[in-house]
């Protein structure tokens, strides 16, 4: 075995990557195989959850270890919640493979209730992959990525509206074997997803309200995990560069109706799946458990130097914290934006 460091993991030993070589029927191949531990490698959450998206990797086996953890997180500036999460942040970490790649799951329940994971991105008998396992169990699965898309993954242990309102969800992205067409220069991943928090006003601690959540009353709508963080820290790109969005919607409940104020979509793959080929799409909605694939360029002498912002055109759910801005090239003003 060898290992080296790539750029998911240049700082830590959680990436490891071995070339094994193996005949199948005479033929040889070689499968090489990378390991993420994300109980080492955690996303960024500040100054706020890293969107950005690195190319998958060339390795064709990819392995992923998982920690379900209880941890504080913030769903709006100065409210901690103490969450239920994949990975320690809410969402939890991006898994990124290949149309083809075999998935090797392992998830470690380090948190002390039962819980369990769901993938949407496989073909797998639900019963035994997502079976529900308890604290300081673990669970190893995998599968063959033959759908390309932009996924959900959840906990799906009942009652599931309280363990995704809690925190347990993330992407995975299927980038089709022979690419999408087109080449990006930035890539992001948007999970849109609903707290429904209630402050308890002796102790200012912030609890799950179930009754909210059946009513669909939601205290926060996010992008990423947190109420407004993308207009406080916006996503930045350069004047030219096509951009590639993977949004999936965590819901437990809402819909997210995607959209770019001052831009127009060049391209919408229907739940991330290069056949499902819109052209020239202003909103596109994506279901609770959904997700889709956004192009767009901002070019010069159209949607040029700027701020947009990124919203869930159903506005009640903007106004709750599912807006951010991309900021286009260096403007001079960060003017007042109205939306
Ligand atoms: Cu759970």
């Amino acid at each position: 075995m060898t290992s080296r460091l790539t750029p998911f993991g240049a700082l830590s030993a959680a990436i490891v990557i071995a070339a094994t070589g193996a005949a199948l029927l005479g033929a040889p191949r070689i499968d090489s195989v990378e390991r993420i531990d994300f109980g080492i490698t955690r996303v960024a959450t500040s100054p706020a959850y890293d969107a950005r998206l690195a190319a998958a990797s060339d390795a064709n086996v990819r392995e992923f270890i998982i920690p379900i953890t209880h941890d504080t997180i913030e769903i709006a500036a100065g409210v901690k919640y103490e969450g239920w999460t994949f990975g320690g942040t809410v969402p939890g970490p991006t898994l990124r493979v290949r149309e083809g790649d075999l998935v090797r799951i392992k998830v470690v329940n380090r948190s002390p209730m039962p819980h369990s994971i769901d993938f949407h991105s496989a073909r797998i008998p639900a019963n035994v992959a997502y079976r529900t396992f308890m604290p300081g169990d673990t669970i190893s699965f995998e599968f063959t990525a033959t759908d390309p898309g932009a996924y959900m993954v959840h906990c799906g242990t009942p009652p599931v509206t309280m363990h995704i309102m809690q925190g347990m969800y993330f992407a995975i992205i299927v980038d089709p074997r022979a690419g999408w067409g087109t080449k990006a220069d930035k890539e992001f991943v948007i999970v849109q997803s609903e707290f429904y928090a209630r402050e308890d006003s002796a102790t200012h601690q912030h609890n799950p309200d179930w009754a909210a959540a059946m009513a669909k009353n939601a205290s926060q709508v996010t992008f990423n995990g947190r109420a407004f963080q993308y207009k406080e820290h916006p996503l930045q790109v350069d004047v030219g560069d096509r951009v590639r969005f993977f949004v999936v919607n965590a819901g437990p409940t809402f819909r997210s109706d995607f959209h770019v104020v001052g831009a127009i979509f060049d391209r919408v793959y229907a739940d991330g799946t290069p056949r499902n080929f819109l052209e020239r799409v202003q909103t596109w909605s994506i279901p609770a458990g959904g997700g889709a694939v956004f192009e767009t360029v901002f070019s010069k002498n159209a949607s040029g130097e700027g701020l947009y912002p990124f919203v869930t055109h159903s506005f009640a759910d903007a106004e709750k914290g599912a807006v951010g801005i991309i900021r286009v090239g260096t403007p001079k003003t960060f003017a007042k934006m109205d939306h």
